[in-house]
């Protein structure tokens, strides 16, 4: 416990508000953990998996109408709707404490309410910042245990300070009429009722550490990205690190725990994972960006993930995890997800808990499906294979590149350069990418997604692409900045990159770019690679192949260009002056 007056008062209006039974506070000390993964089996809410094969792990299911973060019902609650911005939904705060108040109410009667204080980013760096969240979940303390660092050393971290993150989240009768995710940033708090979806209540992560840090970060000149953060290391033994941007569920986990391919592997070339969405990143003295990741786990989606498209995800769920929503195979208590390399299981149930016949599989028909398609996995950093040394570094590591990407069938080629800084400011806020399973609502549309942070700024994303113009202005040593697409697709919509651990090819030409050793070819929406540059060397693809992947056809991008400016329309006086000359630069460029 502790004497911290703002985090005593903070749970005692939470007490007051959910009138819990009892109320027990997350210490740290692996018994109370214990205690909490034998009651969560009794209930229900978790089954032991096999020890044996799966030691400390857990595979939990969410209720059937809460797979999904709900970006429809999380709102942005500060007292100047403009502030919100047109993307984000809002909610006058008032009226929010009062709504939500109303449903808190009670919320927590016969239940045990915890404390959870946590810390995003080593505990007591100065990079890091605290949290502590209230949740009638026991899902949630082991997840939050998992995915952040958790316990008494962090009320020791705050101190006295009034300095910390309030979340409050009851997962109340998981009703989706009265579903919410509500964000105070003006207040530092975030509440959050009605689901127990890892993303609309494991608070430290989006909410806190993207939503109400991208807010932070405005005020207190950092940034705050949904981005990987991977480090290169050559042949030389010297390690580059680059932050990625891509929208939800396009290969940023597989990006950030890149194999790299066999020749490369040969040459000596290694990979080293330091975060697979979140950084959080600073101007250092040198006038470089440095970067952390701020959680301690990965949330990883699981169809798909498999020895071959991402051995390190895999093998970072061979303990201590929890699973969500995927198939029990109930003959080796173990569990199974569609595009695992092992057959499926004969005697299994599926993600909602109905007995499940794998020979009726048809991929059309997601009712046949065992593991949902936004299914989960929740694993501690430490066990990944590839975890950089640098991961709990207090400052971070350098970057020397930042790149954003999305999924276009067509219009980015795989690699480009922005011209500098502003330029590639432009070419992160008109970022595109069809839509995944990880937010609900329709698949497969294509829909503008800046810095892949669409649904995780915490205010307007005008200010939000001002902020990233003025950060410019204060890194004297900047990151070059690129933009690259694995999914182009042939006429037969197949794609034409084999993507995984060939995109190091990609991140091999970047890194020679950052280092001033490769010419590029200047096209109107900044540089590509000659195509011999690309090194192709054990790949079925010719140069002929990459000559297409690299071409920018200028009707494509004049339509392009029209996206953009209708999507930068939206944004009316407050879009900076910096983006517009962008466009216009980039349109007469075009003609
Ligand atoms: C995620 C996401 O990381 O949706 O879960 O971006
Ligand atoms: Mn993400």
């Amino acid at each position: 416990m502790t004497t911290n007056k703002a985090v005593l008062k903070f749970v005692e209006e939470a007490k007051n508000l959910c009138k819990p039974e009892n109320v027990v506070w997350v210490t740290g000390e692996e018994a109370l953990y214990e205690q909490l993964r034998e009651e969560a089996c009794k209930t229900g809410e978790m089954i032991k998996l096999n020890q044996e094969l799966l030691p400390g792990c857990y595979l939990h299911r969410s209720a059937l109408n809460d797979v999904a973060r709900v970006e429809g019902r999380t709102f942005i609650c500060c007292k100047n709707k403009d502030d919100a911005g047109p993307i984000n939904n809002w909610m006058d705060p008032q009226e929010a404490y009062a709504k939500l108040g109303e449903i808190f109410d009670g919320c927590m009667k016969g239940r045990t309410m915890y404390v959870i204080p946590y810390s995003m980013g080593a505990v007591g760096s100065k990079f890091s910042k605290i949290g502590i969240e209230i949740t009638d979940s026991i899902y949630v303390v082991l997840s939050m245990h998992i995915m952040t660092r958790d316990g008494d050393k962090v009320l020791e971290a705050l101190g006295d300070s009034e300095d910390f993150v309030r979340g409050l989240h009851s997962k109340a009768e998981l009703d989706e009429e009265k579903r919410y995710i509500v964000h105070f940033p003006e207040d530092n708090a975030i509440w959050s009722v009605n689901s127990g979806y890892g993303g609309n209540v494991l608070l430290g992560k989006k909410c806190f550490a993207l939503r109400i840090a991208s807010y932070l970060g405005k005020n207190e000149g950092w940034m705050a990205e949904h981005m990987l953060i991977v480090g290169i290391q050559n042949p030389q033994g010297e390690i580059k690190y680059v932050a990625a941007a891509f929208p939800s569920a396009c290969g940023k986990t597989n990006l950030a725990m890149l194999i790299p391919p066999e020749i490369y592997k040969k040459k000596g070339y290694k990979v080293w994972t330091v975060g697979d969405d979140i950084a959080w990143i600073r101007v250092g003295e040198d006038g470089r960006l440095w970067a952390i990741n701020p959680e301690n786990g990965f949330f990883g989606v699981a169809p798909g993930t498999n020895m071959h498209s991402n051995p390190n995800a895999l093998l970072s769920t061979k303990k201590n995890s929890i699973f969500t929503n995927v198939v029990h195979d109930l003959d080796n208590n173990t569990v199974w997800w569609e595009g695992m390399d092992t057959p499926a299981p004969t005697n299994a149930v599926n993600w909602r808990g109905e007995k499940w016949d794998a020979s009726k599989y048809d991929k059309q028909d997601k009712s046949t499906y065992g593991a949902h398609p936004n299914s989960r996995f929740t694993a501690p950093t430490v066990n990944c294979p590839c975890l950089s040394d640098q991961f709990e570094a207090p400052n971070g590591v350098p970057l020397s590149a930042i790149i954003f990407g999305g999924r276009r069938a067509k219009t980015a080629p795989l690699v480009y350069e922005s011209r500098d800084w502003n330029n590639g400011v432009f070419v992160g806020s008109s970022m595109a990418s069809e839509t995944t399973a990880a937010a609900t609502g329709a698949v497969g549309v294509v829909r503008r997604d800046p810095m892949a942070m669409r649904p995780f700024v915490g205010y307007n994303m005008a200010d939000y692409f001002a902020h990233w113009i003025e950060m410019g202005k204060k890194i004297t040593n900047k990151p070059k900045i690129f933009n690259v697409n694995w999914f182009r697709t042939d006429e037969n919509g197949k794609f034409i990159w084999p993507g995984f651990g060939d995109n190091l090819r990609v991140l091999e030409w970047i890194l020679a770019r950052c280092e001033n050793k490769v010419d590029a070819r200047e096209v109107p929406i900044g540089y590509i690679p000659y195509a011999k540059d690309i090194n192709i060397e054990g790949l079925s693809i010719t140069e002929d192949t990459v000559e297409d992947l690299l071409s920018v056809d200028k009707e494509t991008w004049k339509e392009e260009a029209k996206g953009i400016e209708e999507f930068y329309a939206q944004f009316g006086d407050r879009l900076p002056k910096e983006l517009r000359a962008e466009l216009e630069t980039l349109k007469s460029k075009l003609n």
